[in-house]
């Protein structure tokens, strides 16, 4: 009989509402380059259908910038906006100022004193994990995830469950022995894809989101002064997303 032993955590819009920085990155990339792109809430809401930076400028251009004419290879001009995109955004947040959700780092602290392995599994490029990390959880952070499977390191994005076999198969786990955290529809599809049972908490791009597969779904994973709100699924008694909560989920059959 398997036990609880593994929790793998998304990064953009479950850590922290990062999504929004993201996009303004990508809007200081596009004027940096001399482009008049810009993508509002709106559009970038949907841009976010596609997940992975060069991935969602390709998929902008093909939609939207139908006459425009790269002055070089395509896959080259998209990598270099988006890496300046990604200078942009690793340099906002390490300024420090990008707080985490609120009962992120509170669960954390349990789930390592409770003894259980953290893992990172996430579509976003690997310096802007260490940077968030670093300077919005603790220095030392990135030491407590065993893993931190990111970006490229698996050919296919998410909702596509590569990145999350792919952490499974580097701390050498089954997913019954697991529960993945999300805040995205594509995101609960690569883990539920993956074998995974998977919390939940809606972020500010995600609100009309289809969850309806996800263990249980909160508006955040709160803490004793900010009980979460249910949205679906069940607190069995918690007031806000802990251990013993984590473990009730785990030990119920799959849906
Ligand atoms: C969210 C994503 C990423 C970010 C942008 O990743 O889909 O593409 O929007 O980051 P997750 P990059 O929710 O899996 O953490 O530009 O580095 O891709
Ligand atoms: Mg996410």
């Amino acid at each position: 009989m398997s036990q609880l032993t593994t929790l793998l955590f998304d990064v953009d819009g479950t850590l922290a509402e990062t999504e929004e920085i993201h996009r303004q990155s990508f809007n200081k990339a596009f004027k940096q380059a001399g482009l008049d792109w810009n993508w509002s809430v709106d559009c970038y809401r949907e841009l976010l259908a596609v997940t992975g930076g060069k991935e969602r400028i390709r998929h902008y251009i093909d939609t939207y910038v139908l006459d425009f004419e790269p002055p070089e290879n395509l896959s080259d001009y998209i990598a270099a906006l988006h890496a300046g995109k990604t200078e942009h955004y690793t340099r906002t947040v390490s300024e420090g100022k990008i707080p985490l959700r609120r009962g992120v780092r509170r669960l954390l602290d349990e789930a390592r004193q409770a003894g259980l392995r953290l893992g990172i599994a996430t579509t976003t490029t690997p310096a802007n994990v260490s940077v968030l990390l670093e300077k919005s959880l603790a220095a030392d952070s990135p030491g407590w995830f065993e893993v931190i499977a990111a970006g490229s390191v698996v050919a296919a994005k998410k909702p596509a469950p590569d990145i999350y076999l792919y952490a499974m198969q580097q701390m050498g786990v089954r997913p019954e022995q697991c529960l993945a955290f999300e805040d995205s529809e594509n995101g609960l599809i690569a883990a539920r894809q993956a074998g995974l049972k998977t919390l939940v908490t809606v972020s500010q791009y995600t609100q009309h989101h289809d969850f309806s597969s996800a263990e249980i779904v909160v508006d955040q994973l709160g803490d004793a002064e900010h009980p979460c709100q249910l949205i679906q699924g069940s607190l069995n008694g918690s007031a806000y997303v802990d251990i013993p909560l984590l473990q009730s989920l785990w030990n119920r059959p799959v849906v």
